[in-house]
C-alpha cells in the first residue's frame, strides 16, 4: 500500500480539534455563509508566514463563530465536522469548543446542541467533547468554568475534559481554576508554548496538565525543556497549523523532530482543518515526508495515542483492536 493510501485508510485519532475551526467551505456554506465570507476564512493559505499570522488567524474565527449563533447552526456545524473526520476514516475523535453566548442563545444551549448532535451520530466514529476556556474572555472565566463543570456533572459520558485556549497573545494561565475542573473529574489538556511565554509556560508544566498543545517553545529555553522532560506530558502535534501561523518556520524545521529523536510522547492533529485547509491523513503523510516517519511508526504512534485519550478503559480496548484487526488484514 501507498503511505498516502496507508494514512487515509488507517483507523486515525484526533485529540486536537477546535470546533470553529474545523468547518470547511462546504460546510460553512450550508450554514449560509457568502462566497466572500468564506473566501476571507481561507485567506490564510495565501498569507505569508510571519509572525502577524497567528493574530490574523484569531479574526478568522470570526467567519465561523457568524455562522454559528443560534443552537439549530451550532447542532448542524457539529454534525458536519463529525462528519468530515468520519469520511478521513478518523476512529476516535475528541472535539473542543468554547461555549458562546449570543443574542439567541446561553452557553448551556451551546454545550447542549454540540452534545445532542455527537448523541445523534450514527456513524463509526467515538466521539468525545471538551470545553474551552477562551484565554482571551479574562472577565467571565470563573463563570465559564462553572458552566462547563455543571454540563460535565449531566452529560459524563460525552464530556471529558477541559481545554485552555484562545489568542496566547492576551490573558493567561490560572492554575486555580484548572484545579476546580480536576477535582471535578475532568481531564485538563492546555494550549502550552504556542508563543514565547516561558513564565506561563512554567506554570502550566508544574500544573501536569494530561496533555499539552503545540509546544512551540518548549525547546527555546533550556531550564523549560528540562522541565518538559521530567513531566513527559504527550503532546497535541500541530504541523500545518504551526507553519501556517508562522510560528515554525518550516515542516523541516518543526520542533516535532526533537518529539522523534528522543521517543518523547506525541501524536498528530489538525487544530483547525477548516481554516488551515487540512485533513488528519494529511498531517500523517507530511510527518512521513518530512521526519522519515515509516506506515508502520504511524501505526505504533496511533496505537500509543490511545493511551492519551480521555476515552474509557473499554473504548481503549475497542480502539486497541481496531487497530489491530486493521493491521492483520492490511498487511
Ligand atoms: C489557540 C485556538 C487556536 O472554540 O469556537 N483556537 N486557540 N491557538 C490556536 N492555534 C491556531 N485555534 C483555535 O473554535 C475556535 C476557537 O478555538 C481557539 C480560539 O479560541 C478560536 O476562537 P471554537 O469551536
Amino acid at each position: 500500500m501507498e503511505f498516502e493510501q496507508f494514512c487515509n485508510f488507517l483507523p486515525k485519532i484526533e485529540l486536537h480539534a477546535h470546533l470553529n475551526g474545523s468547518l470547511s467551505a462546504t460546510s460553512l456554506q450550508k450554514l449560509g455563509c457568502s462566497n466572500e465570507e468564506i473566501s476571507e476564512y481561507q485567506k490564510l493559505a495565501e498569507l505569508q508566514a510571519t509572525e502577524k499570522t497567528l493574530n490574523e488567524c484569531f479574526k478568522l474565527f470570526k467567519v465561523a463563530h457568524n455562522a454559528t449563533k443560534n443552537p439549530q447552526a451550532v447542532y448542524l456545524a457539529t454534525k458536519y465536522v463529525i462528519e468530515d473526520f468520519y469520511n478521513d476514516n478518523v476512529a476516535y475523535l475528541e472535539l473542543r469548543t468554547t461555549p458562546r453566548e449570543e443574542e439567541n442563545m446561553s452557553r448551556v444551549e451551546y454545550i447542549e446542541s454540540v452534545v445532542k448532535a455527537i448523541e445523534d451520530c450514527d456513524k463509526k466514529i467515538i466521539v468525545k467533547l471538551l470545553l474551552s476556556i477562551d484565554r482571551s474572555n479574562n472577565l467571565k472565566v470563573e463563570e465559564n468554568m462553572e458552566v462547563i463543570i455543571k454540563m460535565k456533572e449531566k452529560y459524563p459520558h460525552v464530556i471529558k475534559g477541559v481545554d485552555f485556549s484562545g489568542n496566547p497573545y492576551v490573558g493567561g494561565f490560572n492554575p486555580k481554576l484548572f484545579q476546580k475542573a480536576r477535582d471535578s473529574g475532568l481531564f485538563v489538556t492546555l494550549h502550552c508554548a504556542e508563543i514565547k511565554n516561558d513564565k506561563e509556560v512554567e506554570e502550566i508544566l508544574k500544573f501536569r496538565p494530561d496533555r499539552i498543545g503545540h509546544g512551540t517553545f518548549l525547546l527555546s529555553n533550556d531550564h523549560i525543556w528540562k522541565l518538559y522532560l521530567d513531566t513527559n506530558i504527550p503532546l497535541e502535534c500541530c504541523l500545518t497549523s504551526n507553519v501556517a501561523c508562522g510560528t515554525t518556520k518550516s515542516y523541516k524545521e518543526h520542533h516535532l523532530q526533537e518529539w522523534i529523536k528522543n521517543s518523547l510522547p506525541f501524536t498528530l492533529c489538525t487544530d483547525d482543518k477548516g481554516v488551515f485547509g487540512t485533513t488528519l491523513s494529511k498531517e500523517l503523510v507530511l510527518a512521513c515526508q518530512y521526519f522519515s516517519l515509516k506506515p508502520t511508526d504511524l501505526w505504533d504512534m496511533t496505537l500509543k495515542t490511545i493511551s492519551y485519550t480521555f476515552a474509557s478503559d473499554e473504548e481503549k480496548t475497542f480502539l486497541t483492536t481496531t487497530l489491530q484487526d486493521w493491521k492483520m488484514k492490511n498487511h
